[in-house]
């Protein structure tokens, strides 16, 4: 499938506003120059498209191409040891505080070369894209100085000339700091000045911070925004994870893309997020790795209107995954999210917390990047365990 052709005879998750009348069955989606021309029923299919080449999916489900907007994909080193650790009760902030954890991440990450930082990401991207997922978000924040931060946003870049997926990559280069300086001298020095280089570099799409005990405090997060706005990036947060520091109404003050994880998020958090439109990234994968009780708001999130996305954290602490349907599965099981809002999640959701408008839903003019999956109901792909039904993939409309 190439050039212009038409897709017909499936079963459209278009994921757009109109979708509450439900999925679409005998749609048919008009592809042409790499993106969508035309998706709905195919009674409504205008007589301009009849005369492409067809090709019937027997009825199968398509839907957008899955979106992890959170991912930290780039990185070395492993924590095996450190999940012996936790089944023995030490805490996730308990082996951090003692030099472990991000740290310990930051270590081998610096030690690794161009080629194996490059190595291990394009590992982890292809399972990822043997799920369906077309974009992914990737951030820096494993190394802590200039030349490490850096060369995690260009390997990160470069995914894309290796493999057909889509790659945003966020600045986090306030994820922690080094154990010989203070939060303040860490930003000044080091961190915020790598900002503007990678941002000079174009290497950046939008800037992240650990707000945490463990790592940033809504002061310090501040200053991360406030030179983000200087240069005209977008901001996101790793906020309420461990505990409620109030980084979600800073984000929100700052009109922050999404604020990511959210498990302690308080009632005033929720409003803030609801009145900036800031989308709610819920990481299950997370909540499960460290055995965390505390639920997100989620009712209070829906109530509220927040948009809510889902995503892997993909990293090699917290989150030692790669599966974005793993990560759908958990959001309805632990997080109580339907079926529909782990789709929504996962892809149009996803497209906002990255501030995309070109992909994340079945309809006109958006990039023809598609997944078309071997299930009669949209369900199990929230419902399936380590099981990945992918038919096909098609990205930019060629199928790969
Ligand atoms: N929260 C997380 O879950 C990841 N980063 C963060 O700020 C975990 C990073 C790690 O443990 O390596
Ligand atoms: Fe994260």
């Amino acid at each position: 499938m190439a050039g212009a052709y038409l897709l017909t005879e499936a079963m459209l998750a278009p994921m757009t506003e109109s979708f509450a009348s439900g999925y679409a069955e005998k749609g048919v989606i008009a592809v042409e120059n790499g993106a969508i021309a035309f998706a709905g029923a195919a009674e409504k299919m205008p007589d301009q498209f009849s005369s492409l080449p067809r090709k019937s999916l027997d009825g199968r489900l398509v839907t957008p191409g899955l979106i992890d907007c959170h991912t930290h994909l780039v990185y070395a080193g492993s924590r095996a040891k450190e999940f012996e650790m936790r089944l023995n009760g030490a805490s996730y902030e308990e082996i951090m505080r003692a030099g472990g954890g991000i740290f310990s991440t930051v270590e081998a990450t610096r030690a690794a070369s161009d080629e194996q930082l490059l190595s291990g990401a394009l590992a982890r991207i292809d399972r990822m894209i043997a799920e369906g997922v077309t974009t992914v978000e990737i951030k820096s924040g494993y190394g802590l100085d200039r030349d490490t931060e850096l060369r995690m946003l260009r390997t990160a870049r470069a995914l894309e000339q290796h493999r057909p997926v889509r790659v945003r990559t966020t600045f986090l280069g306030a994820h922690a700091f080094p154990k010989d300086m203070t939060a303040d001298d860490y930003l000044t020095d080091i961190c915020l000045p790598t900002l503007e280089e990678a941002a000079s570099e174009g290497l950046v799409d939008a800037v992240d911070g650990f707000c945490e005990t463990v790592g940033f405090s809504a002061a310090q997060m501040e200053r991360v925004f406030e030179a983000a706005q200087r240069l005209d990036l977008p901001v996101k947060i790793h906020a309420e994870q461990l505990s409620d520091s109030g980084g979600t109404q800073l984000a929100a003050k700052y009109g922050a893309l999404s604020a990511d994880h959210l498990e302690y998020l308080s009632d005033d958090g929720v409003t803030a997020m609801a009145k900036a439109d800031t989308v709610a990234v819920l990481l299950p994968g997370a909540f499960y790795a460290l055995k965390e009780t505390q639920l997100p708001p989620i009712g209070k999130l829906r109530e509220a209107g927040v948009p809510m996305a889902v995503a892997t954290d993909s990293n090699p602490g917290s989150a030692p995954m790669t599966s974005l349907l793993l990560a759908m599965n958990m959001g309805a099981n632990l997080f109580g999210l339907t079926p529909l809002e782990c789709l929504t999640g996962v892809t149009a959701n996803a497209a906002k917390a990255l501030g995309l408008n070109d992909c994340g839903k079945l309809k006109a003019r958006m990039r023809a990047d598609l997944a078309i999956w071997d299930v009669t109901d949209p369900a199990e792909l929230s419902y399936r365990m380590g099981d990945a039904p992918l038919h096909k993939r098609i990205f930019g409309g060629a199928e790969c």
